[in-house]
């Protein structure tokens, strides 16, 4: 659907600004659209996931571990395929506002992807990278977009996500370095293409929504503070985008249609965009190993 055939659908949690000034500019945050029982359901939930994290070693499939990790001092990157790890995970992506808002975005159809919970440790310095989403886990659309819950206050010295403004009706990158081995980053060559002075923070108080299609340039800065930064990501897309390789995080529930039904004709964008490594023989652990060449 184009941007006008969505808009033309009544708004479910969203204004019709909130809407137009996604499609305007890439991404959007905003405050106050999820309930606090279900953000104190999510709050609660990683805590103890975190706390299971204790006993621990190294990364697995639920974990992905940081190197300074101790029982006494967890150090969680990434809760991985989120919505597997237990029912409220999937409960907070299918049933609270957040699917409403993904089809504010994409459409009445909506088909939920992947998710995870990222956490930004202080004095990591931990960075993520300049990247675009949609070259990981190519659709035949690029209606895709990653919806995100702020779990804690996120002001701009702790490491919030960070977006270049009309970077999604740009150039795909191809995430790779000179000898075509897959980084997960634009690399410096074509980060000199993009309007980096234009990047804004997308701060907010505990439980702001972000939202980021699946072609903007983002990432975010080391956390400044001596707070953890939380934020859990679910991707939806809407019915008719089909994926066409492997996904690199598949979860249990990866194709669920959440809102209205699934597409009976597949929407093809006909902007070419780059082919990923085939996951399913490469393997995947997070954007994070991948920038840090940790696959
Ligand atoms: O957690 C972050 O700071 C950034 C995450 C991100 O951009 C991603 O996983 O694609």
């Amino acid at each position: 659907m184009t941007p006008e055939a969505i808009l033309a659908h009544p708004p479910r949690v969203l204004s019709q600004a909130q809407r137009a000034r996604y499609f305007a500019r890439g991404f959007l945050a905003a405050e106050g659209l999820i309930p606090d029982e279900w953000l104190a359901l999510l709050r609660a939930r990683s805590a103890e996931f975190i706390d299971k994290s204790r006993g621990v070693a190294g990364s697995n499939e639920e974990f992905d571990i940081g190197p300074e990790h101790r029982p006494d001092h967890p150090y969680v990157r990434r809760l991985r395929a989120l919505v597997d790890r237990h029912p409220d995970f999937w409960r907070i992506c299918s049933e609270s506002p957040l699917a409403d808002i993904a089809a504010d975005l994409v459409g009445p159809d909506v088909k939920f992807h992947s998710s995870k919970l990222n956490y930004k440790y202080p004095g990591s310095g931990e960075i993520v990278d300049w990247h675009q989403d949609i070259p990981a886990w190519p659709h035949t659309n690029y209606s895709p977009v990653t919806l995100g819950i702020y779990l804690e206050d996120v002001p701009v010295e702790q490491g919030p996500l960070t977006c270049i403004p009309g970077s999604h009706q740009g150039p795909i990158f191809v995430h790779r370095d000179d000898k075509g081995a897959w980084t997960g980053a634009i690399s410096k060559t074509d980060q000199a293409e993009i309007a980096m002075g234009a990047a804004e923070d997308l701060t907010g108080v505990a439980g702001t929504v972000i939202a980021i299609n699946c072609r903007t340039v983002h990432g975010s800065r080391a956390n400044a503070t001596n707070r953890v930064r939380p934020v859990a990501l679910f991707v939806y897309s809407s019915a008719d985008a089909f994926t066409w390789m492997p996904i690199p995080t598949p979860t249990r529930y990866t194709g669920e249609i959440v809102r209205g039904a699934p597409a009976t004709v597949a929407h093809l964008d006909p902007t070419p965009c780059p082919v990923p490594p085939d996951w399913s023989k490469q393997g995947y652990g997070s954007i994070f190993t991948a920038q840090n060449a940790e696959l």
